[in-house]
């Protein structure tokens, strides 16, 4: 990604403030502009091309709800069914509200009276404009677009020959980066220290620790909650060898490059970067030397928390290598109590991705990962203590912050000996966060689970809150927490001001000029598939697909961890 210097609590919609106001969608940004005063890109125009029916282009889940924003229309709609025309559905546009953070007039065209209709495609119709929209209803919905985000996943690879085709489109590179890393700004002089492969990080070829701690966590509690599903869906990428489920095997290719980024002392260092953002070439192509960064305490964190992941979840694939990722993770938790203040990376020199944000966090989700692997009794008193100052669940929440995965860990472990009373706030907590995500989502005119707040890769955070919802479905069984992740699925997909999907290769309208040097650097029209841009930022209307745009039409791997898992919580369980 750019050069994010995204900071706790200094996010665009930080301080924007819900209020139920009788008539209008409760979306009331207190604080809407950019704080650099930029004025917002000329691109933005986009959205007066949008059809004035918004809904999820990819389709609706049959007995779930389905809806659809409709700007400035009222009176009836009708839903047809095209294989034979028939309407099957006729309904009311609700009245119209202002939704204020997009300044328009919106209805809802809300159709989830239809049920469990036969699988296929369908139209709303507004009756008095004739304006039509299609759309699929099936229940196995979500299986390609799980299969598109997770490839891309692969797609992004370092350090090998990648391939695929997507409609019609060809899609490779060659092996990239095969020098990875120079030690110059370690102390090492112009030596090399094997650190090939893994994943690029977004729109450009760097790779950094903590972005790939809020990626793997992320994926790894995709997982570990939706295992079955997910193995049902056949990736089609190179087999492991010893063999493992495909989307482990595509963990672990980033986890072998994670294991060369600690250091002998246990210390992991913060980048392999060049020292500064390259041109928008094939990363084949790029040949700008690559360097290891000094070491950070969240690094160090996200790797033990990661590798302690890792341990549990290879057990029983691959002993050997949990086995690996269990030292590995060891190693680095000793440096840190031995080290126990936070040290920021020494990035001199670099003009890259910063990844810099405080680390107590980080150092939550390690301790929580470590001790649910190990049952060590010091790391549970530890982590017990960590979360007492700090026991709230976040609803918006990315890589600067990722307690809530600690606090997940802690909150599900079938493990003995945790504090009931301190568990019993943290179930609290997440409820409460779940509730309010909810609320917010029906408080605005694209139920946006975000509600009114835009900032640098807010289309990731909307898909990481399903992590959120889903857990208080797990604690309650209440269908709202899954309709949330739903809403958010919605809004990503072509629910929103544009009326197109924020994936590409997805849905109607997709993003076709995304910021990311392999899509601008080769000779193909489409953008390589699969990849959720950042989307509008800092205010709802704020976005263009423009590959110059990095701020609100970059790609990274942080977001599409977060889609892989919104996605997997939908995938149609596999027949019994
Ligand atoms: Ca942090
Ligand atoms: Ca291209
Ligand atoms: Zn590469």
């Amino acid at each position: 990604m750019w050069a994010i210097q995204r900071r706790l609590g200094d996010g665009f919609g930080a301080f924007a403030l819900s209020l139920a106001i009788g008539g209008q969608f409760a979306a009331l940004p207190l604080c809407a502009q950019a704080t650099d005063g930029s004025p917002p890109p000329q691109g933005a125009a986009a959205g007066t091309e949008a059809p004035a029916i918004r809904l999820n282009t990819v389709g609706y889940l049959p007995g779930r709800p389905m809806a659809a924003s409709v700007a400035g229309a009222t009176g009836a709609f009708q839903i047809r069914r095209l294989s034979d025309g028939a309407i099957v559905w006729e309904g009311e546009l609700s009245p119209l509200r202002q939704n204020l953070d997009t300044a328009e007039e919106l209805s809802i065209a809300d159709f989830s009276a239809l049920g469990f209709p036969p699988e296929g495609d369908y139209e709303l119709i507004v009756a008095d404009s004739g304006e039509r929209v299609q759309f699929r209803i099936d229940d196995d919905l979500y299986r390609e677009p799980f299969l598109l985000a997770t490839r891309a996943m692969y797609l992004w690879r370092c350090g090998a020959p990648v391939s695929g085709d997507h409609d019609g489109a060809h899609f490779e590179h060659g092996p990239c980066h095969l020098e990875d890393a120079f030690l110059d700004f370690v102390g090492g002089g112009n030596n090399r220290r094997e650190c090939v492969g893994g994943w690029h990080d977004a729109g450009d070829y760097n790779k950094y620790v903590v972005n790939a701690g809020a990626t793997v966590g992320v994926m790894f509690r995709a997982w570990q909650d939706f295992g079955p599903a997910i193995e049902q869906v056949e990736l089609n990428i190179p087999p492991a060898d010893p063999p493992l489920p495909e989307f482990l095997a595509e963990l672990k290719w980033e986890l072998d490059w994670l294991l060369t980024m600690q250091a002998d002392n246990g210390s992991v260092y913060h980048k392999v970067s060049a020292q500064n953002f390259g041109g928008m070439i094939p990363s084949d192509q790029d040949a700008n030397p690559r360097y290891l960064v000094p070491w950070s305490s969240a690094a160090t964190a996200d790797f033990t928390a990661m590798m302690a992941q890792a341990a549990r979840v290879f057990a029983p694939h691959n002993a050997e290598y949990a086995a690996k990722c269990q030292a590995a993770a060891e190693r680095s938790q000793a440096f840190l109590m031995a080290h126990p203040e936070e040290h920021a990376a020494d990035q001199t020199g670099f003009q890259t991705g910063g990844y810099h944000a405080p680390d107590a966090d980080d150092r939550l989700w390690a301790v929580a990962e470590l001790w649910e692997t190990t049952g060590d009794e010091t790391l549970l008193a530890d982590l017990e203590k960590r979360i007492e100052a700090s026991p709230s669940v976040d609803a918006d929440w990315d890589w600067p912050n990722l307690k809530n995965l600690g606090l997940l860990t802690y909150l599900f472990s079938e493990r003995q000996g945790r504090n009931p009373e301190l568990v019993e706030r943290v179930r609290k907590s997440l409820l409460r966060t779940a509730d309010e995500i909810v609320a917010t989502a029906a408080t605005h005119g694209y139920a946006r689970p975000l509600g009114t707040k835009y900032s640098w890769g807010c289309n990731g955070t909307v898909a990481r809150q399903s992590l959120v919802l889903h857990a208080a479905y797990r604690l309650t069984d209440d269908e709202a927490y899954r309709n949330a992740i739903l809403d958010g699925l919605n809004h990503l997909l072509g629910r929103n001001y544009f009326g197109r999907s924020f994936v590409t290769g997805l849905g109607e309208r997709p993003p076709l000029h995304p910021h990311d040097r392999q899509s601008e650097g080769d000779a193909v029209d489409a953008p390589w598939p699969g990849y959720l841009v950042g989307g509008a930022n800092p205010n709802a209307t704020d976005w263009s697909d423009r590959m110059e745009d990095y701020r609100t039409n970059e790609i990274a791997i942080n977001w599409n961890g977060a889609l892989i898992y919104a996605l997997a919580s939908q995938l149609n369980p596999a027949p019994q």
